[in-house]
């Protein structure tokens, strides 16, 4: 694998287009990251070779996107002490409330950062935040992102 700082990891194809919008705000910050589907029921030793495979490939943080019984986050976490952050997606007939419990609710000692029902975007953020730490330059995107979203809120008519 070549060299990254984030792994996207997804259930299934069918989250690919909630999971997009991850993937676009990485592009926009100039973050390198690669996209694996990948299943914890499905194929529990590829999800786990895919872990290691990225560690070695310098990946600082997971995020792994899941719907119904999501179980991917938490083997991701199972697998390695760098920081993974959950995405639950709304797929099923419980419309991703099924994901994010499962997601979100980890045994204590092995936590995952759960964000909102199909938050691909809020994901791929905090994502960044956390690179951020150690990056002036995603810092100060990442504040200059901030800025412009007040501005837009406040240009709005009164
Ligand atoms: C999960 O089951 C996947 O992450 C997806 O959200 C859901 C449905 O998967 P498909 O049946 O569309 O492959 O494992």
């Amino acid at each position: 694998m070549e060299a990254i700082k984030v792994l996207i990891l997804m259930g299934s194809k069918s989250d690919r287009p909630i999971m997009d919008k991850a993937e676009a705000v990485l592009r926009d910050f100039g973050v390198p990251f690669k996209t694996l589907i990948r299943s914890a029921h499905r194929t529990p030793e590829a999800t786990v070779e895919a872990v290691k495979s990225a560690e070695a490939a310098g990946c600082q943080v997971f995020i792994c996107a899941a719907g119904m019984a999501a179980h991917l986050a938490g083997v991701v976490c199972s697998k390695t002490v760098r920081p993974v952050i959950g995405v639950p997606i709304a797929a099923g007939p419980l419309q991703g409330e099924d994901a994010l419990h499962s997601t979100v609710m980890m045994p204590p000692g092995l936590p995952v950062a759960t964000v909102g029902i199909n938050g691909a975007r809020n994901a791929a953020l905090l994502a960044i935040q956390i690179l951020a730490l150690h990056d002036e330059t995603l810092n100060t995107r990442l504040l200059e992102d901030r800025k412009a979203q007040a501005e837009a809120i406040l240009s709005e008519a009164d």
